[in-house]
């Protein structure tokens, strides 16, 4: 039966152009094929059949301009096209499910009218003076019964009806987000260790001393090196529990969990891998010593140590949120079906200081939102950051547990050490737990610095109660009362409770204290964290605090301890570590590459587009969507769009590929008719991250080094508003160049001039500069549609295909213009990749000459002041396309660099001058950019050369009127062209003088810069 395919419902557009046919008569075609691509100014969409079969006939062709409803194809089939969409079975049930709902809510309502008017009693909940003891204990009482015989989910669950219930009575129950300071898991809930606990003392207390030897001894060398005792100090048990029995390394069996640690306690990690045979004293001794091959680095930095560190994390802040996306980019690529779900867990660990930072806490409710329990975040609660204490006056844990619970976290507070567990069990008054939820976070430090006599007075001193419960304890007795962190048993429950919780992720919040074991020079006190120098003395005290069997003379000479490779210890340390699959942490890439596209995949885009105007962006659009239908490329590609799509005229992307959603989608979206209505599916491809470029960005960075973290090389594209890129997220772009990242970053809507309208906290400038401070960031800023597919092919080849540890930035804009086809030159292609090729040239009068490059859409204002100075003026020009002054000057720089090295050989000559040495006349370059872009180049080309750039606070109006005020547009390029021949005595300076008359150019205006 033949059917016909009509337009289906495109939003608000009328009269779209048809840019492709991908079927042709006599195809076979199956549901969802792509059958054209429609092209509005804003949007490039495939339209997909809805309906198999064979395509009897074509009635539309390229150039043809329809709207909803018109025919497209007919299409011979044995079923029928559906004439409405069908309602998703999900959304049928949800929809039922809602109505029910409504129904049962009425009849309650109906119910409670006829019971309404009844005295209200509001229950008053008070604090502190109980009216009623006895009905206390009743309730009390009642509740242990509950316990007893029903277990926790049931007093839980009465707990919760009877809040439900005090509510509907209208009392007002005061909102706590605390529960009391004492650990979360009781002590017979505990999950007991099998590891050998003597032994594991053993291995830390040696991992203890080489860490603090490795920095003692790098400082006796160099005292200018630094580095950190102090923070290790305090979080050692807390590595060590996760080393010995959780944290799973990658083989050819598992993936592999991800850890990232703290920053600053690299001198852990590297202490233990020197007890694993992994690291050898030579290298301990090049701690923060790295000019010469073979160093460690100050902090996890996988691009120093590439074999070693996984996530660079010591920029405070970068590394819980980018934990949190990495958690979350593992369920996609399960949920993509890309990788197993092996249960594999991401662990971050944070110190307490760094919890300030907004970006640790900033993408929390992402978490909980995506319920990533394959997520641990174990914050180090040592109370004190650089200067001072974290919360002098508060409670940092309580703090957290607040903002965590509220967020919606699996909350495991791990606060007090098991030498507590007796006092706290026998304390029947419940004083001992009021002074620990009532002395604050400066009070707790303090008691460290000092000794158990003070912890007496000070802490238990408070009540008789707590005198009391304490009245057999030495002083000796209650200054070993531990914390938790510190306590192997609790952080291993802690653990074993956190690797099984499902639905949320964790938080451990784990009470330590700073500088643990180094006695009075750093154990509590405020300098703690930058004591780098220890003593002889403070070295005795460590040795015996941790009974290190070393002997005072090797102490004084602080040597590193290593038992013999037959010894318990080793033996033990290796074979918890082949049990969990290998070492940690470590750095390893199995990926296979992704075979770069076909050759002309986009040449459609080297021939003219005619009379057809679009801007980059549309045509990275077309290109994107081209790049979809290659069978290698297209399941790896991951586009990342903060909230954007519609800007960038992505929206076609939605129905394509579907914006992941780990729920799928609950609902009926309400534009469901139209072809780009808005489709979350749990497989979706698209990462739609909402307002958050930083959020957006660490998708990007666990993206781009999916390679090593998932052995699966993929393709990410994040597509941002390029004001709010570079600017907003420079510290994670510079932690992605660290991470060996690779993919591409797009700044769309780019330029100073270019984006008009928005005005100065929109307009970028200076983009391509920020770029060029990231040593392995490629970028570009090209003009026409055949540049951006040879830079992108060329990024697919080179990243994707060769392995090079780069990425890509390119600026697109979104001014709509016409491209001309690529020049048949066969350096053409080279010189864009180089950075400049030769676009045009204006020869006609043979006198006087003039090099004008051009970059962005400013290269169109050059041609056009090009075209006037020829014709107006008999000033002949050569015309160059910049796509890139900082590959140049990158290439520059090199050139340099060989010649002064090797003055006596054959001079090299760097590719600036390659192109433009041998030119004729004085050089003007000119972008959309500050004019510092284009003077990067200046130093490399042995010629005069002039800048024109968009210095300046960016503003609001036409993109006509701001060239003219950032004195970029073609007028002024005629203008300031002729001054500079004549400055160079080429012409006479009446020229440019009239010129600038001519064309109203205001001498007296101030620069740009200060207005
Ligand atoms: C963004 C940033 N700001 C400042 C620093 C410098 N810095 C390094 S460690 C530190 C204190 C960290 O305190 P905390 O997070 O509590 O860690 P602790 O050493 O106490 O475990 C500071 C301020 C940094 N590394 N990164
Ligand atoms: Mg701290």
């Amino acid at each position: 039966m033949s059917q016909k395919l009509l337009v289906p419902d495109i939003g608000d557009f009328e009269k779209v152009e048809i840019v492709e046919l991908l079927v042709k008569a006599g195809d076979k075609i199956k549901l969802n094929d792509p059958l054209v691509t429609i092209e509005s100014d804003k949007s490039s969409i495939e339209i997909p059949s809805t309906i198999e079969g064979t395509i009897e006939l074509v009635n539309v062709k390229v150039g043809d301009k329809v709207s909803k409803g018109d025919l497209l194809l007919n299409i011979l089939s044995s079923k029928e096209i559906p004439l409405k969409k069908i309602v998703p079975k999900d959304t049928e049930s949800i929809i039922q499910e809602a109505e029910t709902t409504l129904k049962n809510k009425e009849e309650q309502f109906i119910k409670k009218e006829s019971i309404k008017k009844e005295n209200k009693k509001i229950i008053q909940v008070l604090n502190n003076n109980d009216i009623d003891p006895l009905e206390t204990q009743d309730w009390i009482e009642s509740l242990s019964a509950v316990v007893k015989k029903d277990g926790n989910q049931r007093a839980h669950f009465l707990i919760k009806e009877l809040i439900n219930k005090a509510y509907r009575e209208g009392s007002n129950i005061p909102y706590t987000q605390n529960t009391p300071y004492i650990n979360t898991i009781p002590p017979e809930s505990e999950v007991k260790s099998n590891g050998d606990q003597n032994i594991e003392r053993r291995i830390r207390s040696l991992i203890r001393w080489n860490a603090a030897a490795m920095v003692v001894r790098a400082n006796k060398k160099f005292p200018e090196l630094g580095g950190h005792i102090g923070t290790f100090a305090s979080a050692a048990t807390l590595y060590d529990v996760g080393m010995n029995h959780f944290w799973r390394a990658k083989n050819n069996k598992f993936g592999g969990d991800l850890v990232y640690f703290q920053g600053h306690s690299a001198p852990g990690m590297y202490a233990r891998a020197f007890l694993e045979g992994r690291l050898n004293e030579k290298q301990l001794d090049s701690f923060r010593q790295e000019v010469r091959p073979g160093g460690l680095s100050s902090y996890p930095h996988p691009w120093l140590m590439p074999k070693f560190w996984q996530f660079p994390t010591v920029s405070m802040g970068l590394g819980p949120m980018l934990a949190i996306y990495q958690a979350r980019y593992m369920k996609y690529l399960i949920n993509r079906g890309l990788i197993k779900d092996e249960d594999r867990k991401v662990w971050a660990f944070i110190g307490d200081g760094e919890m300030d930072e907004p970006e640790s806490l900033g993408a929390i409710g992402l978490a909980a939102r995506e319920k990533l329990d394959n997520l641990i975040f174990v914050v180090n609660c040592n109370l004190q950051r650089l200067d001072g204490p974290v919360r002098g006056n508060g409670k940092i844990i309580q703090e957290l547990e607040g903002s965590f619970r509220g967020a919606g976290w699996n909350v495991i507070k791990v606060i007090w050490g098991s030498y507590w567990d007796s006092l706290i069990a026998n304390d029947k008054t419940g004083h001992l737990v009021k002074i620990m939820n009532e002395t604050v976070d400066g009070e707790y430090q303090a008691m460290k610095a000092r000794d158990g006599a003070y912890v007496r007075e000070k802490f238990f001193g408070k009540y008789p109660e707590t005198q009391k419960l304490i009245s057999s304890l030495s002083d000796k007795d209650i200054w070993r009362l531990n914390r938790g962190g510190h306590d192997p048993h609790k952080v291993y429950a802690a653990y074993d409770q956190a690797s099984k919780n499902q639905g949320s992720p964790t938080v451990i919040l784990a009470k330590t204290i700073k500088g643990y074991g180094m006695g009075k020079t750093g154990e509590s006190v405020n300098t703690a964290h930058q004591t780098k120098k220890l003593d002889v003395d403070d070295l005795l005290y460590y040795r015996d605090r941790f009974n290190v069997p070393l002997t005072d003379e090797q102490v004084k000479n602080t040597e590193y301890f290593k038992p013999d490779e037959k010894s318990p210890e080793i033996k033990y340390i290796k074979e918890r570590r082949m049990t969990l699959g290998g070492f940690l942490p470590e750095r390893t890439t199995y990926s296979k590459p992704i075979k770069a596209p076909v050759k002309n995949i986009f040449d459609f885009m080297k021939v003219s587009t005619n009379e057809k105007e679009m801007s980059t962006t549309m045509a990275l659009v077309r290109m994107l969507t081209n790049l979809l239908r290659d069978k290698n490329v297209s399941p790896r590609l991951v586009p990342i769009i903060p909230d954007e799509a519609r800007t960038f005229g992505m929206e076609g992307f939605f129905q394509k590929i579907g914006i992941y959603a780990h729920e799928g989608q609950k609902y009926e979206p309400e534009d469901s008719a139209q072809l780009s209505s808005y489709k979350e599916e749990k497989s979706g491809q698209v990462l739609e991250e909402g307002i958050n470029e930083a959020g957006a960005m660490s998708s990007w960075i666990a993206a781009a080094t999916s390679y090593t973290n998932h052995d699966i090389e993929m393709i990410p594209i994040y597509i941002f508003y390029s004001m709010f890129g570079f600017q907003r997220i420079g510290d994670l772009a510079w932690a992605a160049g660290d991470s060996q990242a690779r993919g591409f970053l797009i700044g769309a809507t780019a330029g100073r001039t270019t984006l008009a309208g928005e005005g100065l906290q929109h307009q970028d400038g200076h983009s391509h500069l920020i770029a060029s401070t990231i040593p392995n960031c490629v970028s570009y800023d090209p003009t026409f549609h055949y540049e951006l597919a040879v830079i992108f092919r060329e990024g697919l080849r080179r990243m994707h295909d060769k392995n090079e540890n780069i990425f890509y930035y390119i600026t697109t804009m979104n001014e709509n213009y016409t491209h001309p086809a690529m020049p048949k030159d066969k350096n053409c292609e080279e010189g864009i990749l180089k950075g400049m090729y030769k676009i045009r040239e204006f020869n006609k009068h043979k006198k006087t000459k003039i090099q004008l490059l051009g970059s962005g859409t400013i290269l169109r204002e050059m041609i056009a002041g090009a075209e006037i100075l020829q014709n107006e003026y008999k000033i002949d020009s050569e015309i160059w396309s910049v796509t890139s002054f900082n590959e140049l000057r990158r290439d520059g720089m090199e050139t340099e660099r060989y010649n002064l090295l090797n003055p006596d050989k054959e001079q090299k000559t760097s590719f600036v001058e390659r192109c433009l040495g041998k030119t004729e006349g004085p050089i003007m370059a000119a972008s959309d950019y500050m004019r510092m872009n284009s003077d990067q180049i200046r130093p490399y080309i042995n010629k005069s050369f002039y800048s024109l750039g968009t210095d300046g606070f960016g503003r609001s109006d036409t993109r006509k009127n701001l060239r003219k005020f950032f004195e970029v547009d073609k007028e002024h390029i005629v203008a300031y062209g002729l001054s500079v021949l004549a400055k160079e005595q080429l012409i006479a300076s009446k020229y440019a003088k009239e010129a600038i008359k001519k064309y109203n150019i205001d001498g007296n205006k101030p620069m740009p810069t200060k207005l």
